[in-house]
């Protein structure tokens, strides 16, 4: 068969997508899903993959199975496209984590859906279509074991339109469970790991000097994170990944992880508040043990990107100012500021939903750039307006020289300045797409 897979573009201007302009398109990181389902294709079929996010796709390409992934936020499109091609004659597959927690949903614009993780239910749906027999419901028993994962075929994506275009992961899954994460509910609380030799073997073949681990929390077993770091260290690459503050007091792990060539950690502060923190179960950060946190990476060479969320229940108005303050003050490389979203499937969202505040289920609107919930201790015009706010000052020019001057390692202060840049583009375009480019700076919000 001729098997197209698909990354449906989504509603944001700054991830890479640019709804398939095509071209001089660049984006993050390519759809690692979908390069290790091409790679879990059993052989004699061909696979070809389509990134809306770089590029335009022909949806006269000829195909005999088409595979569509989705989030939430491109969940839309990627049902608009399932019905085109169905339009077509030609039998959809969904999967990803949106169709995943919504498998309903998603059947009602599709052939088949792949619950859960795709590398051994695809081959049986493919040998099914072959036989023009889908069901409509593929589910794993158990989330799968990460021994003998598949390469993913990175030779489908082109690397020149991505800014790190060589992505794996070491780990699937967290420990912890956060209320208003999507990851503990889609791969199980159980941790898993793969084998450290199969992660070494496929960071030598893929020749990549930067690596970006996609784990979610890549500290999530310091055993084995330990374990890793010390099998990367001889490889002589420098990576970026996501962890939980909790690495911060385990100062053998990040010595390990800095010696191996981490030069950037993605962190989940979340949340200044100690009841937000207590009342999302983040039990794993301590709000009053932040700044020590903060240091103590620092002075490993490890720059951090944070990420906050506004519009917990604990939040008021005066959260965004708080907020920008001590991302500044603290010194972070880059901040990730998002609105709280309930995401299908977390308990965030069976809390907001039985308390009757949710008031836009436009997934496309789930991109946690847009309020969709009353929040409970202010508006929700000023929510945006303060999350809109944070980005322009924290990415202001004068706070990035603040930030960036102090910041003098050399092992990561390129890869923190070209987040920096990144991130105001980010924000640049974001406020243009989300305001239409007529908000004012948001200082009168405080
Ligand atoms: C890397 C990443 C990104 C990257 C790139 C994504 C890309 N090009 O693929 C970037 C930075 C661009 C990104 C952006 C966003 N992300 Co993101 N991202 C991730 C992350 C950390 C890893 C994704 C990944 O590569 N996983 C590895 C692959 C192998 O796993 P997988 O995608 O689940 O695929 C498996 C199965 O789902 C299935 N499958 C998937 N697709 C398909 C398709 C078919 C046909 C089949 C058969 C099977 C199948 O098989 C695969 C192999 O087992 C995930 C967390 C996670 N663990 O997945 C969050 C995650 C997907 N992101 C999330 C979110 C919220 C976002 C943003 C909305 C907000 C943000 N963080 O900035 C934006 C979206 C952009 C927008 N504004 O709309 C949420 C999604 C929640 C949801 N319900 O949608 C996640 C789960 C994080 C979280 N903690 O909640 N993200
Ligand atoms: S620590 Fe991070 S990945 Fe783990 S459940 Fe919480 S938010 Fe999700």
């Amino acid at each position: 068969m001729r098997i197209l897979l698909i990354a449906p573009a989504w509603p944001d201007p700054i991830w890479g997508n640019n709804e398939g302009r095509g071209k001089t398109s660049r984006a993050i990181f390519p759809p690692l899903n979908l390069l290790m389902i091409a790679a879990a294709t059993p052989p004699g079929h061909t696979v070809q993959i389509v990134d809306e996010g770089v590029s335009q796709l022909d949806e006269t390409t000829p195909a005999d199975l088409v595979g569509i992934t989705a989030m939430t936020a491109n969940a839309p499109r990627a049902y608009e496209l399932a019905e085109r091609f169905r339009a077509r004659g030609i039998p959809v597959v969904l999967g990803g984590m949106h169709p995943s927690a919504l498998p309903d949903e998603a059947s009602q614009h599709c052939d088949a859906v792949v619950v859960g993780e795709g590398e051994e239910l695809w081959p049986r749906a493919v040998a099914d279509a072959e036989q023009g027999r889908l069901q409509s419901i593929y589910r794993a028993e158990k989330s799968p074991s990460l021994a003998g994962l598949p390469v993913p075929r990175r030779s489908l994506a082109d690397p020149r339109r991505y800014l790190l275009p060589t992505t794996m992961q070491a780990t699937r899954g967290c420990p912890f469970a956060c209320d208003f994460c999507a990851v503990s509910h889609f791969f199980g609380r159980g941790y898993r790991f793969r084998p450290l030799e199969e992660v070494v073997q496929e960071v030598r073949d893929s020749g990549a000097k930067v690596i970006a681990f996609v784990d979610d929390n890549i500290v999530g077993s310091p055993t084995y994170a330990k374990a890793l770091f010390r099998a990367l260290e001889p490889l002589g690459i420098r990576w970026i990944s996501q962890g939980s503050l909790n690495m911060a007091k385990d100062p053998e792990l990040l010595e390990l992880a800095a010696r191996s060539g981490c030069v950037g950690m993605f962190i989940g502060f979340e949340s200044l508040s100690p009841e937000n923190l207590a009342a999302m179960h983040k039990r794993q950060n301590r709000a009053d043990e932040f700044s020590a946190a903060i240091r103590s990476i620092h002075e490993h060479g490890i720059a951090i990107e944070g990420a906050f969320v506004f519009g917990f229940d604990g939040d008021d108005e005066g959260v965004f100012e708080r907020t920008v303050r001590f991302a500044r003050q603290n010194h972070l490389e880059a901040a990730q500021f998002g609105i709280l979203t309930p995401f299908p499937g977390t308990p965030l969202r069976e809390k907001l939903e039985a308390e009757g505040r949710i008031f836009d289920n436009n997934w496309a609107h789930y991109n946690i750039s847009q309020v969709v919930f009353k929040p409970l201790r202010m508006s929700a015009q000023t929510l945006q307006q303060g999350f809109n706010w944070a980005w322009q000052e924290f990415y202001s020019l004068g706070s990035m020289v603040h930030r960036l001057g102090w910041f003098r390692r050399n092992a990561s202060i390129l890869w923190a300045i070209n987040l920096n840049a990144r991130q105001r583009l980010r924000h640049f375009l974001e406020k243009m797409a989300v305001t239409g480019g007529i908000l004012a700076p948001q200082q009168g919000t405080h």
